[in-house]
């Protein structure tokens, strides 16, 4: 489907956030212009009447941030791109030489991804920072190694967690319906499995899609006690049988997990190829795990303590600062 307003075109780079030349993407904040009809008040009495004639469209910027990523070559491209493409010579010695191949324009996608409008923690999750692994136990939450200082949990979640309007509309149907790959309607066990938004779909080495369980009650791992075994197994099994059906992906090549902290506290779990190298493993519990732990013991993920990485602006830094302090004796 061709984008008749592209949002990119109005684009007023600000900075980038992050880039990496081996998962060859990048990630730009910036504004983006947007047009608003605003209406102009003549006061009570002509306002009613000229209201409708005197809207007119205003622009406003919005903070943006635009992922662009260069996507895997297909094998069902292959032909097409060897055969039509041009060639210019960059180098040549003995039985080696490099060339800058120009692909036709339909066989030269850049992935992008639009947030907008982008709230400050859209920016922050996507700007590179220095990240610190954490422990959280049931009360405090503290460095590794461990050192003297306690941070509330809620605290920090609340902190961490980002608006779910978009895990909403999945459920509800109001958005991304015809990427929906299997759907288990019960309210308590039941999911909506589809793609990942960070793939393209086009192979399957990185495949990568989400399964976003119906119930709303249950926010991350440390809510799950043995009450939810049906649900856990319920993902699961339908979702490997779904997986295995729509693409041919057998149980044996798949990986399930959930993350610990999510970014959206929402329960959901990610199905991801085990060729594909998925952003996320140090927050990763696999749902095999998972399962087997809270069969041993219903409180489990409520009393262990859980080790994630903490961005350095997420609240870590001043804590630091605090463990740092000399001791008094
Ligand atoms: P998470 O464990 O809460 O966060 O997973 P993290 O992996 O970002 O730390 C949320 C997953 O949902 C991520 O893999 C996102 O790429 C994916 N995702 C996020 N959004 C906003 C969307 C969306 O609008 N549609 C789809 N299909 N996936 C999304």
């Amino acid at each position: 489907e061709l984008s008749s307003d592209s949002p990119v075109s109005y684009f007023e780079f600000t900075r980038i956030l992050r880039d990496c030349a081996r998962e060859k993407n990048i990630f730009i904040h910036g504004k983006v212009r947007v047009q608003e009809r605003a209406e102009i008040t003549l006061g009570n009495h002509y306002h009613v009447l000229f209201a409708e004639l005197c809207s007119i469209p205003q622009e406003k910027d919005q903070d943006a941030v635009v992922i662009l990523e260069k996507t895997p070559v297909r094998q069902d491209t292959l032909s097409e791109i060897l055969m039509s493409s041009q060639l210019k010579l960059e180098m040549k010695n003995d039985v080696y030489s490099t060339y800058q191949l120009q692909a036709p324009a339909h066989l030269n996608e850049i992935k992008t991804t639009v947030v907008c409008p982008a709230t400050e923690k859209h920016v922050k999750k996507d700007l590179h920072q220095e990240v610190f692994l954490v422990e959280e136990s049931g009360l405090s939450i503290v460095p590794v190694p461990c050192v003297s200082f306690s941070y509330e949990v809620h605290n920090c979640t609340a902190h961490l967690s980002f608006w779910i309007q978009w895990v909403h509309n999945i459920l509800e149907k109001k958005a991304e319906v015809d990427r929906i790959v299997f759907e288990n309607p019960d309210p308590d066990t039941g999911f909506v499995l589809l793609p990942d938004f960070k793939w393209d779909q086009k192979q399957l080495q990185d495949l990568y899609l989400i399964a976003i369980v119906h119930r709303r009650d249950v926010k991350s791992l440390r809510d799950l006690t043995s009450e939810h075994l049906p649900l856990l197994t319920n993902i699961h099994s339908k979702g490997e049988d779904a997986i295995q059906r729509q693409y041919g992906v057998p149980p044996r090549k798949l990986c399930m997990y959930l993350h610990y902290q999510p970014s959206y506290y929402h329960l959901q779990f990610h199905f991801t190829s085990l060729e594909y190298d998925a952003p996320g493993v140090e927050s990763a519990h696999l749902l095999s795990d998972v399962i087997q732990n809270l069969q041993a013991d219903s409180s489990y993920y409520h009393n262990r303590s859980l080790v994630f990485p903490l961005r350095a602006d997420d609240g870590f830094q001043g804590s630091k600062r605090e463990a740092e302090k000399p001791k008094t004796p």
